[in-house]
């Protein structure tokens, strides 16, 4: 990968770094790929439980390259290979933790809404400055920057492409935790590892749930809730027993 870093820090937690320093971690095309090509890994690995997302500390990414060149005839933006590479993104069904520091811009932060919980150093900085370019943020955050953060606080970052510091970011429903900007990636993790040591089916069926309240109309969500009811996994049964044995859960995914 000449793009991205991949690690396991530790168990069942996957590490991914955007590692494009001198381009402030630009989501150029190939390192969409790399992302994308990393995430059906593990999403294809029992032992992956969970994944962290970060930049450096300057940058957790300025968005879409805008100095790359359209390989085709299409707008950059159109090219087949980016638009998949954002969907296997969008439909990854483990919980992904974002830590993020410096500048989350346009595609930036477009991909931290794609990620499910976000944790923000004090230094971050949030926006969608695309309309500097006579752009918009395409990717997906017309549609998931009112939905966090309401219709006037997103038209106000939209419309004018001022950052929010990370205190707002988290005050508007961008960030879960703000915390010291050198202590981002080990809460990160330390989250991660939390999640990789539940069951993963439970899991994943939460993250698949929480993510149908922005998808479906409530009734519809709790149709589907309420035919779970029949919800029986060894992982279930072994929690409950673990409970009424007062000790640590085994989980092995079944
Ligand atoms: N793309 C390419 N290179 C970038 C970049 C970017 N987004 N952001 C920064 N860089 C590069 C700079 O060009 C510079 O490179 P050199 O000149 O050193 O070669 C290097 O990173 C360091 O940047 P600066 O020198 O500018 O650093 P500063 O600290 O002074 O400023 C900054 C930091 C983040 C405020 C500034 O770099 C900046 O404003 N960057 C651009 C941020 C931005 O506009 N992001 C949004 C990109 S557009 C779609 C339509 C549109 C889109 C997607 C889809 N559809 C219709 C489907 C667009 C999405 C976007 O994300």
């Amino acid at each position: 990968m000449k793009n991205i870093i991949v690690s396991r820090p530790q168990s069942g937690v996957m590490l991914i770094t955007l590692n494009r320093p001198k381009a402030l971690n630009a989501l150029n095309k190939a390192l969409l790929v790399e992302v994308a090509t990393t995430l059906k890994d593990a999403e294809n690995d029992a032992e992956i439980r969970s994944v962290v997302l970060t930049g450096n500390e300057r940058a957790f990414s300025a968005g879409a390259d805008i100095k790359e060149m359209p390989e085709s005839g299409m707008p950059m933006w159109a090219e087949s290979k980016r638009l998949k590479s954002w969907k296997t993104i969008e439909r990854f069904p483990k919980p992904v933790i974002a830590a993020v520091t410096g500048w989350a811009l346009g595609g930036g932060c477009e991909l931290t809404m794609l990620c499910d919980i976000v944790i923000a150093g004090e230094n971050a900085r949030f926006g969608t400055p695309e309309v500097k370019i006579a752009a918009f943020s395409g990717d997906g955050g017309t549609q998931r920057l009112p939905r966090a953060v309401g219709k006037t606080r997103a038209m106000l970052m939209a419309l004018t492409g001022e950052p929010i510091d990370a205190r707002t970011a988290c005050d508007w429903g961008l960030a879960a935790e703000v915390v010291p900007t050198d202590r981002t990636l080990d809460r990160a993790l330390e989250i991660a590892g939390k999640i990789a040591e539940m069951s993963p089916i439970a899991a994943q069926m939460i993250k698949a749930e929480i993510l149908m309240t922005f998808e479906k109309p409530l009734d519809e969500g709790l149709s589907l809730e309420r035919k779970l009811l029949l919800w029986q996994t060894e992982d279930h049964d072994e929690g409950i027993a673990a409970f009424v044995e007062k000790r640590k859960p085994k989980f092995k995914g079944r």
